[in-house]
């Protein structure tokens, strides 16, 4: 157990807003009928026709809660989502557990090629010594081999087996230069590093892996980079954390289960809003298979599907977790998503999570509004795109 308050220490400890929500009740069926002969029956019943269509993509045990009806924590920015405005993106990436995290970085690249997103740095939370040159391959093939990349140099043990199913071979077939992890600085102090120096509020953290990285950014004290603890640092600088993790209305998902302390006190103190994309928004969306029939053999992130064991052998698609926590970043709501945010993400330190009404904090999980196919189809498009840069 930690207490919050010991090693934040920085006088900013109610960073839990509670604010008295009333939960309203739906019309319900008896004020209907009173209505029945009057006009407003008629609009009312459409209104609930439309409420109905909206909510059908909702899990069953949320929709006694009509918390759409609040105003969306993104609508007042939505200029800011614009091609001219990009996202300045820093990715935290367990590549070589899931395919997905090779995807992700493909979605990363296009939306940079559109000019919607300005990326920042990648970094890997694992030990495993090839993350790093893996993720220099595919910044390679986009044609931005430069992009600084940070490592995990700790020695947390990890709850679960890791796996390798690409890295290696990625770093073999394709074009980097960066060869080993240990030439990769370390993570949290390129955080500090690229943090310190962007403007406020105005850093999107994307990440598609455990916690472990975020949890520990946090605990950080200042340093040459920066006066400020880590909490502070993030408070200043980060305008969203979007991150694929856990399920709603509650689950025991992988990237919380394997550090689930780090996953714990990021959903308990992370300072800025946070966006969940939960396990069951990337379970019905399935991409990949378009990536053998539309990109070349060149196309590392084609490599890491065609190495990857959970690829459906015959439709050739994975499930596309990662990927909606990119989307989510770069477009925000659109016409994709409705977010839950009425509540809070309470994780235990199993890692088992669960969707809690009795506070209110800025925490949301995504809730798919098109058809699993249409957003496939989106992430499809931008997974095969050819890069725009040539490589160099
Ligand atoms: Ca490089
Ligand atoms: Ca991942």
């Amino acid at each position: 157990m930690f207490k919050t308050n010991v090693f934040l220490g920085t006088g900013s400890h109610n960073f839990v807003d509670i604010k008295d929500k009333k939960i309203k009740k739906r019309t319900t069926t008896s004020t209907c009928m009173k209505l029945t002969y009057n006009i407003s029956f008629a609009l009312l019943a459409i209104t609930f026709f439309v409420l109905t269509i909206s909510f059908s993509q909702a899990p069953d045990s949320l929709k006694e809660y009509p918390a759409y009806n609040k105003k969306l924590p993104f609508q007042s920015e939505r200029n800011s989502y614009k091609k001219n405005n990009p996202v300045k993106i820093i990715l935290d990436s367990d590549i070589g557990q899931d395919c997905d995290d090779a995807a992700v970085m493909a979605l990363m690249h296009k939306f940079a090629d559109n000019g919607e997103a300005e990326i920042l740095a990648t970094m890997f939370p694992m030990q495993d010594p090839m993350g790093a040159p893996a993720m220099d391959v595919i910044n390679t093939y986009y044609g931005r081999p430069n992009i600084p990349i940070g490592t995990y140099k700790g020695n947390y043990q990890y709850i679960g087996k890791l796996y390798d199913h690409y890295n290696t071979k990625l770093a073999i077939n394709f074009p980097h230069d960066l060869k080993h992890g240990n030439d990769a600085p370390d993570a949290i102090a390129l955080y500090r590093k690229i943090l310190a120096n962007q403007k406020d509020k105005s850093v999107v953290i994307v990440a598609v892996g455990p916690e472990r990285l975020l949890g520990d950014l946090l605990k950080t004290g200042p340093d040459t980079y920066s006066k400020l603890s880590g909490w502070d640092l993030v408070k200043k600088k980060v305008k969203l954390l979007s991150l694929m993790g856990a399920g709603f209305p509650k689950d025991q998902e992988w990237n919380i289960k394997i550090a689930p302390d780090a996953a714990k006190l990021v959903a308990e103190t992370w300072p800025t809003p946070i966006v969940y994309s939960g396990n069951e928004i990337g379970k019905a969306i399935r991409t990949g298979s378009r990536l053998l029939t539309e990109t070349p053999e060149t196309n590392p992130v084609r490599a890491s599907f065609e190495n990857h064991p959970f690829v459906d052998k015959v439709t050739k698609d994975r499930q596309s977790w990662d990927q909606t926590a990119m989307l989510f970043a770069i477009r925000g709501p659109s016409d994709i998503w409705t977010l839950e945010n009425n509540g809070y993400n309470f994780i235990d330190e199993t890692g088992k999570n669960e969707w809690r009404r009795d506070t209110d904090k800025d925490h949301s999980f995504l809730i798919l509004k098109k058809s699993a196919s249409e957003v496939q189809k989106i992430i499809e498009d931008l997974m095969v795109a050819p890069p725009a840069l040539k490589k160099r």
